[in-house]
């Protein structure tokens, strides 16, 4: 099974998987993920004075939102299932881990993206619908085999293609509208050209997307240092949200995934509850191992060294004199 599911991933650039999870389970997601984006939303528009000028967090009407730590959705370990943690141990060719616990919303609205990869470097996302999804609100269009150059076998060796190079590679292939039913999964490849569609319904149409990237076996940059790293990006935001510059929300939101990169976990600020990590499997464990845990002896995994932090102390002083040029 899983050597179908790889070589499907490799050599398409990703594999749907039909009917892997209970549909009681994913009603239980959709129920506790409703909360948690009715507050964000709210939230967010508090931020602003004229909350109308800002339609959501994301492009034209979508919603990227982390989910919260406290979630049973984290503690329920669907993203790391034997089948989805074998297939992730044989394509990356080292250590990884669950950088990005989050989701993608394509709300009413929305419009055609601009064709793209999510990145030059290779990382897979997991996609997990809390809908139905498909042409009508908005399902995923992707190119399928575009991940890696013409005829060129799997590596997980980054590109370099440019924003213009993309749409050039594209012009004669049509896409494929990765429809996706309640209960099914998708892995893809994060370097696999696609965007995503209108949704023409009055409903949000939300994704749980995990991204899983190449990461260190157990060294990473102390606590105080991301802490930092992450105030200063709070910091960008309550600048440039006011004001509603795009280039500079831009430029924080950026820096902001430089720093969880470079940390490994978006799971610093709000550690892991001890309640919630009692019920992780072995394999989650090993995703999150780069998060804050409550409980210490989960954290002491990781070996929180001088030489990681400093490399993330110099990127965050390099952005905080970027931001000052920028916004002048
Ligand atoms: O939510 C989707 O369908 C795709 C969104 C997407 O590709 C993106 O925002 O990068
Ligand atoms: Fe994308």
């Amino acid at each position: 099974m899983n050597n179908l599911i790889n070589n499907e991933l490799k050599k398409q650039g990703y594999y749907h998987g039909k009917s892997k999870f209970s549909p009681d389970v994913i009603l239980r997601f959709k129920k506790e993920f409703d909360i948690f984006f009715e507050e964000k939303r709210e939230r967010f528009n508090r931020r602003f004075t004229n909350s109308s000028d800002y339609s959501a967090n994301h492009d034209i009407n979508r919603w990227n939102m982390l989910i919260p730590s406290n979630s049973f959705m984290l503690s329920s370990s669907f993203y790391a299932t034997d089948e989805i943690f074998n297939t992730l141990k044989d394509i990356f060719d080292g250590d990884f881990s669950l950088v990005f616990f989050s989701s993608d919303i394509s709300s009413p609205g929305s419009a055609f993206q601009t064709i793209h990869q999510d990145g030059n470097d290779f990382s897979i996302a997991l996609n997990v619908p809390l809908v139905n999804s498909n042409e009508i609100n908005g399902a995923t269009h992707v190119f399928p085999c575009t991940h890696l150059e013409d005829g060129e076998m799997f590596s997980c060796k980054s590109n370099n293609f440019s924003d213009a190079e993309i749409i050039e590679r594209v012009k004669n292939l049509s896409p494929i509208s990765l429809n996706v039913n309640v209960g099914d999964y998708t892995l893809r490849d994060l370097r696999l050209i696609h965007r995503g569609t209108p949704n023409n319904t009055n409903e949000h149409r939300p994704y749980l997307s995990s991204i899983f990237m190449p990461s260190e076996k157990d060294s990473a940059p102390e606590f105080k240092v991301i802490e930092y790293g992450l105030s200063v990006f709070q910091d960008f935001k309550n600048r440039a949200f006011p004001i509603g510059r795009t280039d500079l929300i831009d430029f924080a939101n950026t820096f902001g995934r430089v720093v969880i990169s470079l940390s490994f976990s978006d799971r610093i600020k709000y550690p892991i509850p001890i309640s919630i990590s009692n019920q992780l499997n072995q394999n989650a464990l090993y995703c999150l191992r780069f998060s804050k845990f409550e409980d210490e002896k989960l954290n002491s995994r990781i070996n929180r060294n001088k030489s990681t932090s400093e490399y993330l102390l110099s990127e965050i002083e390099k952005a905080k004199i970027d931001f000052e040029k920028l916004i002048g």
